[in-house]
């Protein structure tokens, strides 16, 4: 036990040395590394000599400690990751329905919870401004008889998800794999609100704004306000959404109007939404600009320091995967031999091609089955079964591959000062016996 706590205490605190430490000399696992391993876990490794050098178990890597978990009522028991702002990410087995119900939707926010609207929801008012020939300020109610409805089912990423993957550490909330949904979203197509103010040719971005208050009080600084290329706001599935699930929106999800605009990171999702300017050149909002949503174009010396000059604005979300049916660190009993796995798995603006399971380190891999999406970015739902051959200690690798035949990579690569796009393959720890 003492071995256990202290390879995961200096994983946690250094990896390079832990694998080291665990592995020796790079590219030579020892005999007598591995017997530490497979002590500190408690189980033979059947696939040990399909291990790359390097590799560090997954049962191992997790900070010491247990993170504190959500209570919040209406909502599951969440992860919590920061509480001001408050945040909590989801568990990838929590992740299992097509659906995603509202009380198993990872929160970000970025700046305080406003207080509840108390008026009708229908009195709520939003505005249309900028490059506009025809203004509009209009409530909610009207909003919703006026223009067409839509019901979707929508991935929600933030852009951040996967970020505790990168070496080094980057600043901000550690996602694991957690922070996306896919909710059923009903409103109206955002195009169809601009268009009514008469957009003007010079349109060509967007600025969103919400009704949360700033953490400094300051009732005249967003906490958040970000904006996207007049294209993305377009599309068919960017919408105005005021029900989430055939409910109106919870409270801590935005009530009752916010943006959905799927796919891309979900700070352009702006909750508690009131106002979007259309104009002719890109937003300047907090979370625009520098290193805030962008990533380098070239890559950068990982670690090292960058004001983002040259770095993109994030646009489509990485292609991702996630086991869903079994929690990481599960034990079954002795003698189980094949499993069946599920997930979900999605790419952004894309869809996902192929995903791809494995049980030993990688060396050989599974198709599993993948559904089309029932529209447009909806994730999508995988299975399969994966045959396990003997007791002791697997660990199941997950690995999507989009329509354009990227697949996820093995580590988290284009590390970037804020940490955004991380999306490594999932690893899930499994003990039979
Ligand atoms: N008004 C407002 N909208 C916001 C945010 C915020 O802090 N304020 N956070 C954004 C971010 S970074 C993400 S990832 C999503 C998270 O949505 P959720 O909390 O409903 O899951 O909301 C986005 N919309
Ligand atoms: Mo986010």
């Amino acid at each position: 036990m003492a071995r256990e706590r202290s390879l995961a205490e200096l994983y946690a605190s250094d990896p390079e040395r832990a694998d080291a430490v665990a592995f020796g000399r790079r590219g030579a696992l020892k005999g007598a590394s591995l017997a530490a391993m497979g002590a500190a876990i408690g189980a033979a490794i059947p696939f040990a000599n399909r291990m790359p050098a390097g590799l560090f178990p997954a049962a191992l890597a997790q900070p010491a400690g247990q993170p504190p978990t959500l209570r919040m009522d209406g909502k599951a028991a969440l992860v919590v990751l920061g509480e001001r702002p408050f945040v909590a990410e989801t568990p990838e087995a929590m992740l299992d329905d097509d659906v995603t119900p509202a009380d198993r939707m990872f929160i970000r926010n970025n700046g305080g919870v406003p207080e509840r609207f108390a008026a009708d929801p229908r009195a709520w008012r939003i505005k249309v401004e900028g490059e506009a020939d025809t203004p509009l300020d209009l409530a909610l109610g009207e909003i919703e008889s006026r223009f067409e409805n839509v019901t979707l089912r929508l991935q929600m990423e933030c852009g951040g998800n996967g970020r505790a993957a990168f070496v080094p550490e980057t600043r901000g909330n550690q996602w694991g794999n957690g922070a996306i949904s896919n909710a059923e979203w009903t409103g109206v197509r955002l195009r169809d609100l601009l268009r009514a103010a008469g957009m003007k040719e010079t349109s060509r971005f967007t600025g969103q704004y919400g009704a949360d208050p700033h953490l400094s009080g300051d009732p005249a600084r967003p906490s958040i306000s970000r904006g996207m290329p007049i294209a993305k706001a377009m599309e068919d599935t960017t919408i105005l959404a005021f029900r989430m699930n055939g409910q109106p929106i919870p409270q801590i999800h935005g009530y009752p109007a916010r943006l959905v605009v799927p796919g891309w990171p979900g700070s352009l999702s702006q909750k508690w939404f009131n106002r979007i300017v259309l104009r002719a050149t890109p937003h300047d909002g907090p979370g625009m600009g520098a290193t805030s949503y962008r990533l380098p174009v070239r890559p950068i010396v990982p670690g090292s320091n960058n004001n983002g000059a040259d770095f993109a604005d994030m646009t489509s979300m990485p292609v991702r995967a996630l086991l869903t049916n079994v929690a990481h660190g599960t034990r079954l009993p002795a003698g189980t031999r094949r499993i069946e796995v599920r997930g979900q798995a999605w790419a952004g603006d894309l869809t996902v091609r192929a995903v791809h399971v494995s049980a030993d380190f990688g060396a050989t891999w599974r198709e599993m089955t993948v559904n089309p999406p029932p529209n447009r970015h909806s994730w999508q739902r995988w299975t399969g079964n994966v045959e396990l051959p003997t007791d002791g200690y697997y660990e199941i690798w997950t690995r999507a591959t989009d329509s354009e035949g990227r697949m996820q990579p093995h580590a988290a690569a284009n590390w970037n000062p804020q940490g955004y796009g991380a999306n490594p393959m999932a690893r899930t720890a499994l003990l039979i016996g």
